[in-house]
Parts: C-alpha cells; sequence; structure tokens
C-alpha cells in the first residue's frame, strides 16, 4: 500500500502543519503527486492525466491524513467513485505524529446488494499487511468478468438510460420505454434505465452529487462508458457531466439525430440531418470554450485548447453554410420534378403518424412498392413518392413519410422543414396511428401537436387506426368510435376496401368548398375493388 517511511513522514509533517496531506500513488508505488489541505480536507487535482479507459480502474490510490483519526469521509468515498480510485486510505496521525489507523475503501464489481463500494475494518498502519499488485489484479479481474457477462450477450454499443424530471413517474415511464425504443433502433444494447424523480433539476449536472456517483459506478461496474438522458440537455449540463464522469453523454436530440444520420441514403437526407447536427452542436462547442477561457484567463494570453476550439467552431460554421448552399441546389432539382407532377392534377394523400406506426407498409400495399420497412424507429427517412393507378377512377399520389416523434428536436424540423412543407400541397393526409401501442392516445396527440407546428394544421385528415390485427376486435371498435376512425391492418390487402372509401369520401368532402382538383371519377367505391382484383369488399363487416 504504501511504505512505513511514507507513512511516517506523512504523519509527522501533517501534526506539524496541522494540515491534512496526501500522496496519489501508482499501480508500482510511484508517488505522482503530493497535495496539502486544511485541516479538516484536501482537494483532489484533475486526474484526466491518469485516464485508463472509461471503465477500468484509475490506477491510481490516495492516500492522506486524518488529524483527528477519523473516518473515511462522505466526500472521501465520491472522490472514490467519481475518479475511479484504486482505493483510497485515510491515516490517522497520533499527537506525537505517529501514524494510527488507517481506514480504507475500495468500489466493488456487481453485486447483489447493488453496493459500490467496500468500507474495510480500520487496521494499524504499522500491521497492514497487503501484496497491493495482487490485491488489485485480482479485483479488476472481478470487475472484468462483470462486464463481459453483459459483452456477451450483446456485443453492440451499450449504454445506461438516464431520466432525471420532475414529472409524474407514469410519464417518464412512457417516456424512457420509448428513449429504449430509440436507443434499440439506434442499435444500442441497453444495460440498464434509471429514473430519478427530483424535485429540482440542477442546472449544472443534472442530477444530485450522490447520484453520479451512483451511476459512474454502476457504469464501471458493467462495463459502459455511454450513458443516455432522456431529457434534453444544455449545452452547460453536457459539458458538466461528461467532464466530471469522463463518459461519453448523449441526450434524446442527439440519439434521434444519430438515427437519422444512419438512416439517411439520399444526398438530401444527409445533408438535413447533418445540418441538424452541425447546429445542434455549434452552441455546445461554444460553451467549451467559454469554459477554458476562463480557466486560462488567469495566466494570460490564450490557451491552446481555445484556439482549437475557436478553429473547430469557425470550421463548423463554414461546413453549415457549406451544406446549406448544397441544400438549396438539390432541393431546386427535386422542385422541378415536383412541379412535373402537380401539373398531373392528381389527388395527393400523404400518410402522416408517428413512428413505428406501419406507414411504409400500407405505402407499400397500395402502391406495390418495396420501400424499407422495419420494426424500428425512423425506418424512414427520405419521403417516397408512387402514384396509385386504378382502373375505374383517377390516379392517386400517395406519399410516404418521416415519422413523427413526441418532443421532434427543434434543428431537426427546422432541417426537414422543406420536406414537411411539401405536406402542404397534400389533399388529404392519412394519419396512421399503431392502434396496438399502449399509448395510442400520446401519439395522436404528439401528431397533432406537430402538425400545427408545421402549420398543417388546417390540411383535411383522415384519422386510421393500423395494426388492427394485434388488437381484440372489440377494443378496435370502441377507439374507432371514439376518434372517429376506421381501422385497418397494412398486412391484409382486404382492408383496403374500407380505407379507399373512407378516402373518397374525404376526398368528395373536400372537393365541396372549392375545387382543389378534379375528381370526376372518384365516386365508384365498387368499382374501386375491382382495381385490386380477387380482394372481397368487406362492407359487411360493418363500419364505425
Ligand atoms: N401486426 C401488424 N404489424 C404491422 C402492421 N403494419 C405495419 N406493421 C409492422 O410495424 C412495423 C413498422 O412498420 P413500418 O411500415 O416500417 O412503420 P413506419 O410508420 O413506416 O415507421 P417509420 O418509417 O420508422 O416511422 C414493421 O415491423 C411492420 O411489419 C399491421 O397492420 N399489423
Ligand atoms: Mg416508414
Amino acid at each position: 500500500m504504501i511504505t512505513v517511511e511514507i507513512a511516517r513522514l506523512l504523519a509527522e509533517v501533517s501534526r506539524e502543519i496541522r494540515r491534512q496531506i496526501g500522496v496519489l500513488v501508482g499501480r508500482r508505488g510511484s508517488i505522482e503527486r503530493v497535495i496539502v489541505g486544511d485541516q479538516k480536507s484536501i482537494v483532489l487535482p484533475d486526474l484526466s492525466r491518469y485516464r485508463t479507459g472509461a471503465f477500468r480502474l484509475r490506477g491510481i490510490r490516495f492516500i492522506h491524513t486524518h488529524l483527528q483519526g477519523e473516518p473515511l469521509t462522505q466526500e472521501d468515498l465520491g472522490d472514490l467513485a467519481l475518479l475511479r480510485l484504486d482505493m483510497i486510505v485515510s491515516l490517522g496521525v497520533d499527537e506525537e505524529g505517529y501514524p494510527g489507523y488507517a481506514h480504507s475503501a475500495h468500489l466493488l464489481p456487481e453485486n447483489r446488494e447493488r453496493k459500490a463500494w467496500e468500507i474495510s475494518p480500520p487496521v494499524l498502519a504499522g500491521q497492514w499487511d497487503l501484496d497491493f499488485l495482487k490485491w488489485i489484479q485480482s479485483l479488476e479481474d472481478e470487475f472484468q468478468r462483470g462486464q463481459r457477462s453483459i459483452a456477451l450477450e450483446d456485443p453492440n454499443e451499450k449504454a445506461i438510460l438516464i431520466s432525471v424530471s420532475r414529472e409524474k413517474r407514469e410519464q417518464l415511464e412512457e417516456s424512457m420505454e420509448e428513449l429504449r425504443e430509440l436507443a434499440r433502433s439506434d442499435g444500442v444494447y441497453v444495460v440498464d434505465c434509471i429514473i430519478q424523480r427530483v424535485k429540482q433539476v440542477s442546472p449544472t449536472t443534472v442530477m444530485g452529487e450522490g447520484k453520479l456517483q451512483e451511476l459512474l459506478v454502476k457504469c464501471m461496474q458493467s462495463g459502459v462508458d455511454l450513458i443516455i438522458f432522456d431529457q434534453n440537455l444544455t449545452p452547460g449540463q453536457l459539458t458538466a457531466i461528461s467532464d466530471r464522469t469522463e463518459l461519453r453523454v448523449l441526450d434524446r436530440t442527439q440519439l434521434i439525430l444519430d438515427i437519422f444520420s444512419q438512416r439517411a441514403h439520399t444526398l438530401e437526407g444527409k445533408i438535413q440531418v447533418e445540418l441538424a447536427q452541425l447546429k445542434y452542436m455549434l452552441p455546445r462547442l461554444a460553451r467549451k470554450t467559454l469554459a477554458l477561457s476562463r480557466l486560462t484567463g488567469g495566466i494570460g494570453g490564450r490557451g491552446p485548447g481555445e484556439t482549437k476550439l475557436e478553429i473547430d467552431r469557425r470550421r463548423v460554421r463554414d461546413r453549415i453554410h457549406f451544406l446549406e448552399k448544397e441544400l438549396e441546389r438539390v432541393r431546386k432539382g427535386r422542385e422541378q420534378r415536383r412541379a412535373r407532377r402537380t401539373k398531373a392534377d392528381l389527388p395527393i394523400l400523404s400518410i402522416i403518424g408517428y413512428t413505428n406506426a406501419g406507414k411504409s407498409t400500407l405505402f407499400n400495399l397500395l402502391t406495390r412498392s418495396q420501400v424499407l420497412v422495419e420494426d424500428k424507429l425512423f425506418a424512414t427517412l427520405d419521403p417516397a413518392t408512387r402514384r396509385l393507378k386504378a382502373a375505374t377512377r383517377q390516379d392517386w399520389i400517395v406519399t410516404d413519410t418521416v415519422g413523427f416523434i413526441k418532443d421532434l428536436p427543434r434543428d431537426l424540423m427546422v432541417a426537414f422543414r422543406p420536406t414537411f412543407d411539401e405536406l402542404q400541397e397534400s389533399n388529404l393526409l392519412i394519419h396512421l396511428v399503431d392502434v396496438s401501442s399502449p399509448y395510442v392516445e400520446e401519439q395522436i396527440e404528439a401528431v397533432e401537436r406537430i402538425l400545427n407546428d408545421l402549420n398543417l394544421g388546417h390540411l383535411p385528415r383522415l384519422l386510421v387506426l393500423n395494426k388492427e390485427d394485434k388488437l381484440a376486435p372489440d377494443k378496435v371498435k370502441a377507439l374507432c368510435r371514439k376518434y372517429q376512425a376506421i381501422a385497418i391492418s397494412s398486412l391484409r390487402p382486404e382492408s383496403l376496401a374500407r380505407l379507399f372509401r373512407a378516402i373518397e369520401e374525404r376526398l368528395g368532402e373536400e372537393k365541396r368548398p372549392g375545387p382543389l382538383f378534379h375528381l370526376e371519377k372518384l365516386n365508384h367505391s365498387t368499382a374501386l375493388n375491382r382495381a385490386f382484383q380477387g380482394e372481397e369488399d368487406d362492407a359487411a363487416q360493418g363500419e364505425p
């Protein structure tokens, strides 16, 4: 642990100057730093230089004197967790300046009692017999065993999800469930979800000191170096937490942006997502510069870190500027294509709705296309448009769109604005809902809210409950009545006839006030079925 000579010296000098003295000791016994505190406390310096990877012990132990021989304090244990020290030791000092009892604690690997650390019974410093190297090696092995069991379960990126808020528990749980889905869609393996209801969210570190330590230990125990917050963090919180913990920190928005960046395939989509990401990042870079300039301010001049961040910031701005230009260019091309299409003067039906509602599945069924369908959030990013050909009536144009989600990130909304703006031309929005979700109501509301935010609230809408096959028929019926909607299953072509009839009706209604488009041939509901030959007319089933 420490040589008798050094222990004696520490005790002697401490007694003489009446201050705590501490040493940071490396694995093989090298003294890395000597720190002098005051009578009751001692402050550890920045240890990031000794970084050993986020889920390993630091390779540094801290031994310091306690003048009254008092046991380890809460701060001592906090340091142990936050800094992931190999061990923390307080060394008592007697009246004559000789070392007395040593109190020590170390972190624990994952355990059933969910304990973060173990405090050992005090021993007389002179009698402490510990082969430190051997002991620390076996402790690290234990840590690794715990981490490996998780690693075997899933080789993906691992993360712990956290929600800290004042809101009601059910609400937090529901939101957490969705965050878990988002993480899964992003290819992240969720090790644990922590929900913490608080009276006040800390403006700096979101959660309290104690909770932060607990979280850190948990991360280390399970070999996780990524934490994802369900709430969006301010630039300050984001930097504070990642600085304090050395963990990678994401918030809800960044997670969604990350999914989007994985999914974007078209040039336009890619540019839009990168723009949103850069715009979200920019204030966070700026923040870091601020903190640094305060640090370097004391010794005058600009620190090297600051200069680099200035450059980063300028680069980001340049890139944003470039991308915006590029986007304009790409969009012009699409504009022209669209102009040609609208000239055809056909009714445009846009399928919108919460993510994973089954929009693309329905789109494929309607237009016999093969756009990507996946049981993941935000499978669709790039809107697809096809003509729905019919033998006996006018064709329709059908559009599949990117899904909505509660708290759709602002920057994303702005970046995707033109895509959403195209929805303005829709003659009818088919608002598709996953009726099997326990959160039907919340999802419908979220979509309605976003439609209003996007100035699309005035467009005629048809509420369609999808995935009826996953729910008991009487429940489906009740929901249909409640929302005045029709129910379908995009996996069952026979439910299309019902949908077609409803669409025609709505288009017919919308036509009356002002002739937005020509609908001469639209009122042939039975003929429609013939267009999809062999599909039975399910009028007998009765509609709400
Ligand atoms: N049981 C059942 N599953 C469905 C139905 N419609 C879609 N699904 C499934 O729901 C999942 C999501 O379908 P998508 O069509 O990708 O949903 P989306 O609304 O386009 O989702 P995003 O593009 O991610 O916003 C897929 O696994 C589909 O197979 C349905 O009527 N019944
Ligand atoms: Mg889709």
